[in-house]
């Protein structure tokens, strides 16, 4: 008989435990396959692990507290890490995601040779009516911007299920999330061959709050950031530095027509001030989104060491497009965009090899303390 490990992150969930481990035990009971439910709980506190406890006197349940850490993804990790079954599922606790639906995953996996089997809220026969029109918005948006890199109708599940033999540790060594989407990242890192979409009724939680925050919608850019650079490498790394450079210049036209206009500040030295205001701002905006998982030791030796790259890049940029015009002849608008890419190219590989150097050890050290200060909840948070 196959065994089924049901694994299910928990964050103040008391009231809906007993109810999912009921629907589970109904659903499985008529089926072919075993199961167990691992809770990964993040110290509620709110009964959960005394309710689970009980629980497990009737059924194959049990509950892991972790007291220090805090966060859906890596509780869901831990809960994979703690499985015995044949099959692995993720699910919510809040019976969002209709449990008896788990049996149906088990049987695509073991009758269709499905490699990875996600429960879709937008197929024909799936729905999420329920959604409010912001959340729903806020799903279209989230769902097209992941489609690149994988193309599933919903990307964002968090209902998903695999063959135990396909979490390698290889595949555990190489995952690194932030945020919720776990089962995006899997998908994208573990690339399975035949990928098989259920449809399902999403429902409202039934009891307790909800833990989507703005924070975590921040994460997903991060993760999606990630996942883009995972999969497209540098062209993906490249192009958020581009995306920031442009945000540059906006900055330096906005405090440039700011100082000149409000402080009456003469065009040379606002000049001046405005590029070093658009430097800062692409430091930071490189150092927290397209190098953030690679933060530099010293800030300010780092931050000079960005302007000094970006001056020479600037340099660089003005000779180019001087040259294209005067000695080569070109238009001016193709050569200063030849500048700007060279420029932006010189200053990405400068940036990337100087001021954010690739380096694999604290890489490793500084995803290590991510885990364990990874910050999910909204009390957390406000
Ligand atoms: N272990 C752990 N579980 C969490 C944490 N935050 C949320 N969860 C659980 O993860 C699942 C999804 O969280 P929800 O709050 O339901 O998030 P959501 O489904 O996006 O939002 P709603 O359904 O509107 O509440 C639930 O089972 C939560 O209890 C956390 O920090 N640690
Ligand atoms: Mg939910």
């Amino acid at each position: 008989m196959k065994k089924v490990s049901i694994v299910v992150p928990t964050y103040k969930e008391a009231d809906n435990i007993p109810v999912l481990v009921e629907r589970i035990e109904k659903s499985f009971f008529r089926s072919s396959y075993s199961y167990e439910i691992i809770f990964v709980d993040d110290n509620s506190d709110d009964g959960s692990k005394e309710t689970v406890d009980m629980l497990s006197k009737l059924y194959p349940v049990q509950i892991h507290v972790r007291e220090n850490v805090r966060g859906l993804s890596s509780a869901v990790l831990k809960g994979f890490q703690l499985a015995t079954g044949d099959v692995y599922i993720c699910m919510d606790a809040d019976l969002s995601h209709p449990p008896e639906k788990a049996v149906q995953m088990c049987d695509v996996i073991f009758q269709n040779d499905a490699d990875f089997v996600v429960g879709s809220r937008n197929l024909p026969g799936g729905s999420a009516d329920s959604f409010s029109l912001y959340r729903r918005l806020n799903a279209f948006v989230s769902r097209v911007l992941a489609l690149p890199l994988k193309k599933i109708s919903d990307p964002m599940a968090g209902f998903f299920a695999f063959p135990a033999k396909l979490y390698t540790s290889d595949l555990v060594e190489r995952l690194n999330p932030v945020g919720w989407k776990i089962g995006l990242e899997i998908l994208v890192k573990m690339n399975p061959e035949k990928v098989i979409e259920l449809p399902i009724v999403f429902a409202d939680r039934m009891y307790g709050e909800s833990k989507l925050t703005l924070r975590e919608q921040w994460n997903y850019l991060l993760h999606l950031k990630r996942l883009y650079c995972y999969k497209y490498k540098v062209l993906a790394r490249f192009l958020v530095f581009g995306a920031v450079g442009a945000t540059g210049v906006i900055v330096d036209i906005g405090i440039q027509i700011l100082l000149i206009r409000f402080f009456d500040l003469q065009f040379v030295y606002a000049r001046i001030a405005s590029i070093l205001c658009a430097m800062s701002s692409n430091y930071m905006l490189n150092r927290f989104i397209t190098f953030e998982e690679r933060p530099p030791q010293r800030l300010i030796t780092a931050y000079f060491s960005f302007v000094a790259i970006c001056s020479v890049g600037a340099l660089g940029n003005w000779l180019l497009s001087v040259y294209l015009v005067s000695t080569a002849g070109f238009h001016y608008i193709p050569a200063t965009l030849c500048g700007i890419l060279v420029g932006m190219v010189f200053n990405f590989v400068g940036s990337s090899v100087f001021v954010f150097k690739n380096d694999k050890l604290k890489q490793k050290q500084h995803k290590e303390k991510e885990k364990t200060t990874e910050v999910n909840t909204v009390d957390e948070i406000l």
